[in-house]
């Protein structure tokens, strides 16, 4: 797990956000997306990698929940996309469980290519050492959760408990990007999911992914806008303070569904 730090809190940024769900490599509709928000983005061909030109509508920032890469085709437009915006004080971003994987690759370490990682690694692959050490140093520098509006928003990748926000440790890192797990696996061999959400009674609006619906799902004072569009879904953003959603559906289904869409049930039906 990376280091911990404290950039989680940013309550003196007001906003407004158009908090952006897991792209997953789906540039064609992220880009669409933006463009119908109001951003503008531009391509110039750098060698064999086109880089963006962006700009944002006046008084308004993207806010991604993470998961960039795996699965979709455009990884790596992706990643420059965000990483223009964020470097152009458009953008912000916490990572997902898909990019500290990516990272881990990019790092040098030996990862599973599984899940969509290897179309990423494929992507990636052409890219020159520094560009790719640019990316991990990107990636390490995203807080595991933004702390936003004075404190009345929260957004992160999977999710985050009430007594977790104005804090960070190891466990919150893990909550923020995995969500509520434990030890158990189901039959597909992944981590069985516990619904945090319906326990969640904070004060601040958490804005999440990680866990595909099929639409936009209001739990409590939260609400996770992963509309599954690598699966054939949607890709949805919640403008704030607004709390109006936008998507835009799929071009195409771009990996197998591993399940039906929908939240997980909550912890107490598993307890004996
Ligand atoms: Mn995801």
């Amino acid at each position: 797990m990376a280091s911990s730090n404290d950039t989680f809190d940013r309550r003196s940024e007001t906003g407004s956000f158009d908090i952006i769900g897991d792209v997953h490599g789906c540039i064609d509709e992220l880009e669409t997306l933006l463009l119908r928000l109001g951003y503008g983005i531009e391509w110039t061909w750098s060698g064999s990698r086109r880089l963006p030109t962006t700009s944002a509508p006046a008084g308004r920032r993207a806010v991604f929940v993470g998961d960039l890469v795996d699965r979709g085709p455009g990884a790596a437009d992706t990643v420059s996309l965000v990483m223009t915006m964020c470097a152009a004080g458009q953008a912000l971003c916490v990572p997902g469980n898909h990019d500290f994987k990516f990272r881990r690759w990019l790092d040098g370490h030996n990862v599973t290519r599984a899940h969509g990682l290897d179309l990423t690694i494929a992507e990636f692959e052409t890219w020159t050492p520094q560009d790719r050490v640019a990316v991990s140093g990107f990636l390490r520098t995203l807080p595991y959760y933004l702390w936003l509006d004075g404190g009345a928003l929260v957004v992160t990748h999977a999710g985050i408990l009430p007594e977790m926000i104005g804090t960070i440790s190891h466990r919150i890192e893990s909550f923020c990007l995995y969500g509520d797990t434990d030890n158990r696996r189901n039959a597909g061999g992944f981590p069985i999911r516990y619904n945090w959400a319906t326990r969640y009674d904070g004060a601040a609006l958490v804005v999440y992914g990680h866990t595909c619906v099929d639409e936009p799902a209001w739990v409590n004072g939260t609400v996770c806008i992963d509309t599954g569009c690598c699966f054939g879904g949607s890709l949805t953003a919640l403008r704030y303070p607004e709390r109006q959603s936008v998507s835009v559906p799929a071009v195409r289904q771009y990996a197998v569904r591993d399940g039906k869409f929908g939240l997980p049930p909550s912890r107490q039906n598993h307890l004996k």
